[in-house]
This record gives structure tokens, sequence and C-alpha cells, in this order.
């Protein structure tokens, strides 16, 4: 599946229909009356939150929305019917942002959430309505309000839990294998990951959304490899699980690296909670498995949970621990 995480769309609510001027012609009925009846409503453009999306790729093929138009209003007194409204689905965690990206104009965060952006113009009204003591014959009847239209960006920042981060072949792809029945792609080279994949863990009878995101070398922030922009789909997450791969000659640098990496992007990433495993530890020994934890807690300063996503040692522990800084950041969440 492809993935796109912005793209920038044209909206347009549909206008209200037009009021009827016209007047009851009956036979031997003199002097009928107006009876124009009111234009119909333009149809609204509203947005909704759909949780089996992942990918903003739909707009790539489709950038115009356009609502439907009320309808005129006509004779003996008839109303035009309401324009259809125009629903788009977009996946969770979707922003929508002026054309000058200013501004966030909604922010869809949960399954089913409505924003209804642009409403359709309302109808004008037909003669009928100008009716009154004084003119009883108008000939007065409205156009409809026009609807609104405008450009928008969409923005995926995806809704994650736990996001992975790590240089590239740490083994981040396969823990998410190994976790959760995503499928990502896994291969022994840097850059295996060129887009975000998510899926969902399972841990004494709780869940939560786990995001792989492509690694990251040095210099990311200005670029380097595939950049840090993916780092925007784990801005949301409440814990970050930094893997470092044990096989690597400097564990202490690799993490750094990392680090650095994180600060230099900032928006509250280096802030966020972080459990540091050593991955790959079914290729070293119980010797070089502790020399590794060794020197990477000097670096980190910081509990060092040693794992292996292919032989799934210590894998649950560290699900575990996950799960209780979610809860823990959730009610610090509630408390504010
Ligand atoms: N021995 C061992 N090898 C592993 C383990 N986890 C991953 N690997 C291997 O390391 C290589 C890279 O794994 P990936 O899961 O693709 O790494 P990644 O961090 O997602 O890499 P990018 O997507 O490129 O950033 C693959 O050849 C995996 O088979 C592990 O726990 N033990
Ligand atoms: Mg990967």
């Amino acid at each position: 599946m492809k993935f796109l995480d912005e793209c920038k769309i044209y909206l347009q609510s549909g206008d209200g229909g037009a009021g009827a001027c016209s007047f009851r012609r009956e036979r031997f009925i003199e002097f009928g009356g107006p009876d124009g009846g009111n234009g119909g409503k333009g149809g609204d453009i509203t947005f909704v939150g759909h949780q089996n999306l992942n990918t903003l790729i739909d707009f790539r093929y489709r950038q115009h929305f356009k609502a439907e138009k009320g309808h005129h209003g006509m004779g003996q007194n008839r109303t035009g019917g309401d324009g259809e409204g125009l629903e788009i689905a977009v996946p969770i965690g979707t922003q929508i942002l002026t054309e000058d990206k200013d501004e966030i104009l909604a922010d869809i965060t949960e399954p089913g959430q409505r924003v209804k952006l642009l409403k359709g113009g309302d109808g004008g009204f037909g003669n009928m309505h100008f009716k009154s003591s004084t003119n009883q014959a108008p000939r007065r009847a409205d156009d409809g309000w026009p609807g609104q239209e405008m450009w928008v960006w969409l923005r995926l920042k995806l809704i994650a839990d736990v996001g992975l981060v790590g240089l590239p072949n740490a083994g981040k792809s396969t823990f998410l294998a190994a976790v959760t029945r995503a499928r990502p792609k896994i291969a022994a080279y840097p850059f295996t990951t060129l887009h975000p994949n998510l899926g969902v863990a399972y841990v004494d009878e709780r869940e939560f959304v786990i995001a792989d995101i492509p690694g990251l070398i040095e210099g990311a922030h200005e670029g380097a490899g595939l950049g840090d922009r993916f780092l925007g789909h784990i801005e949301r997450c409440r814990v970050l699980l930094h893997l470092v791969d044990a096989t690597e000659e400097d564990v202490a640098a690799s993490w750094r690296t990392i680090r650095h990496e994180l600060k230099a992007y900032g928006n509250g990433l280096d802030k966020k909670p972080e459990i540091t495993a050593l991955n790959k530890i079914d290729a070293l020994t119980p010797e070089e498995i502790a020399a590794k934890q060794a020197q990477l807690k000097k670096a980190c300063r910081r509990a060092v949970h040693p794992i292996s996503g292919v032989s799934g040692e210590g894998v649950k522990d560290v699900l575990r621990l996950l799960d209780q800084t979610i809860q823990t950041a959730k009610n610090k969440g509630r408390e504010k």
C-alpha cells in the first residue's frame, strides 16, 4: 500500500437554491396570490474519521470535492430540495489546515468523529415569503446564498501509543512484526522501511498501538537518509521504544545519535518517556550482552532491557513496561 501523509485539496459547499417567483393560477380563482417556494439549502462538506484508513493516498487521485447545490424553489409553494452533503473519510490523526498552513481548522482524532467544515448556502426566499398586507403580489424572489470554497491542507499525524525509534537495521520492523499482526518489510539493509507502519499489540488483555517508522541516521534533521519528516507520526505517542542493535560496535554512540536527532527535531519528542532496549541479544554470548548492556547504561543512565525480536526473549517484559508507561501517561493527562 502506498503512503501519503500530506496533500492539498479543494472544497466547495453547495450554493443555496433560488426562490421561485410564481403566482397561483387556477380557473375561477381570481388573484390567486404568490406561490413561489423557497430554494433548498446547499450541501455541507463534512470530514469523518475512519478507522480503516491509514494514509491520505486516495487524495492523490481526487483533489476537488464539491457538495451538491440546493434545488430551486417552484410554483405551487414547492420548496426546493436540499443539496446532498459530501462526507470525506479521512484516517484518524488527520489535521485540516488552512492553505497557508498557519492554522489548524480541525483535528480528527477519534473514529466516527465528524467535523462540518464548510456549510452549504441557505436557499433564497420565494415570492410567497414576501407577501404582506401591503404587498399582496410581490415579485421579489431571492437567489440562494453562495456556498463556501477553500483550499485546505490535510496532514496526517498517525495516532499511536508507542513510537519505535532507532538507527536503520536496529530491528524495529522485526519487533513490530513479532508483537503485532502487522507485516512490515524486513531486510538486512538500511532503510527497508520507507513509510510508517502501525500494529496493535496485546499484553495482559490490554491493547495499544505501535508505530514503526523509518530509521534515523546522523543528520536526519538536516535531511540525511530519509530525513526526519516521519517523526511527525510519533509526536502524539505516549512513550518511545528506543531499540539499539547489540551487534553494533559502539552501542552508546548509536543511542546518542538517535537522542541527538530527537532533540534537533524538537516538538516535545525528546521529552517523552523512553524505554531503552538492547536488541538482537540472540546473536551475542551472555558475557557480550552484559558488557554491551553496561556500556549502554552508562550512556543513557536508565534501565536497559536486553531483548530479541527474533527469539522473543525479554519482549513480553518490555511490552508490559510500555503498557504501564502508557497508563501512567494517560492518568497524568486526566489529572491535568
Ligand atoms: N539476530 C537478530 N537479528 C535481527 C533481530 N531483529 C532484527 N534482526 C535483523 O536485522 C535486520 C534489520 O531488521 P529490520 O527489522 O528490517 O530493521 P529496521 O530497524 O526496521 O530497519 P529500517 O526499516 O531500515 O530502519 C534484518 O536482517 C533482521 O532479520 C534480532 O532480534 N536478532
Ligand atoms: Mg524497518
